[in-house]
């Protein structure tokens, strides 16, 4: 009788039928057992994998363990939370995508942090309007300086022990803010004029950033495709988790919009929820309704 010792790992990068798995402060490179394709399933990257060593450096993935959730596009694993990099201005935040950010972290379960970057640029009221914004959605909101380091501690506290993808606009500071979180990952930083030039970059695949210990970051923005497809219109107001305190409308149907004793159209009369997440709540429903309709 033959027993295969099997370790556990982390598949942290997937690269031309090879799959690099994190295990004991080692990368290993590993194969997919040939069962996997006949079932049509491909281990990606994220992926808590169980494999069996066939040298020192090299290994065989057994079994893959049941994912928490799965992105497309990047393909990638057992995220948990989503951190959006906003900056306070060069660019000033577009507040609509942040708004879809969000939604889409809530339809796949991720919590949500939101930096704000480049905050020795401007005034600290900047953030509190931010936080105001946000209030009652239980995301956490840090304001950072990648020039003087400010917020930086506060972040890296949340990172441990979890899988972080970066979402967030071209020049908003992801690369400076992965840089300054563990700086031997030295990613090309650029000013914002250069990138404009030089056109979005195409990633053609992705891994995850060993940023602390055991503390992940996926190197590539978390929502290639920021439509909201798969989408029901009646499901959209979960993902706004200010508004579920306010959702026992007079008609289970309501879709907050001019519906008759909608309790959440009042809560933004009363200054409840904000005037303007509901503007975005408004708009990103009328977006689900046409794609519905395609
Ligand atoms: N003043 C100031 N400038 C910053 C800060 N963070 C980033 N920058 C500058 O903003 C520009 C863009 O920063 P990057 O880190 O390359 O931005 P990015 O989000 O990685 O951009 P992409 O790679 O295009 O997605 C660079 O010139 C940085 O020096 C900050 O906190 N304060
Ligand atoms: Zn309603």
């Amino acid at each position: 009788m033959i027993f295969i010792v099997l370790h556990e790992g982390i598949i942290v990068k997937a690269l031309s039928g090879f799959y690099y798995v994190k295990w004991e402060n080692k990368i290993i490179q590993c194969r997919a057992r040939g069962k996997f394709k006949k079932d049509n399933i491909k281990p990606v990257v994220g992926d808590k994998v169980e494999f069996a060593l066939i040298s020192p450096t090299e290994g065989v993935i057994e079994t893959i363990k049941e994912r928490k959730n799965c992105l497309v596009r990047p393909s990638v694993a057992n995220i948990d939370q989503l951190c959006l990099v906003f900056s306070a201005m060069d660019p000033i935040p577009d507040y609509l995508l942040m708004d879809r950010l969000t939604v889409l972290a809530g339809k796949n379960s991720l919590e949500v942090i939101i930096c704000i970057t480049k905050m020795d640029l401007i005034d600290k009221t900047f953030l509190d309007n931010i936080a105001q914004r946000f209030k009652d959605t239980g995301y956490t909101i840090i304001g950072i300086s990648n020039k003087t380091l400010e917020g930086l501690e506060e972040l890296k506290e949340k990172l441990k022990g979890k899988i972080t993808t970066l979402s967030g606009p071209s020049g908003a500071g992801k690369s400076s803010l992965i840089n300054n979180i563990n700086p031997q990952f030295k990613l090309a930083v650029s000013s914002v004029s250069e990138k404009t030039k030089r056109g979005k970059h195409t990633t053609t695949f992705c891994q995850l950033l060993e940023v602390m210990e055991n503390s992940f970051v996926v190197d590539t923005p978390g929502f290639t495709s920021l439509e909201l497809t798969d989408f029901d219109v009646y499901e959209l107001d979960k993902y706004f988790p200010e508004f579920i305190p306010f959702s026992n409308c007079r008609f289970t149907s309501c879709l907050h919009q001019k519906e008759e004793g909608c309790n959440i159209k009042s809560a933004v009369e009363k200054g409840l929820i904000n005037p303007e997440r509901y503007n975005s709540y408004l708009m990103l429903l009328e977006e689900i309704r046409e794609n519905n309709q395609k």
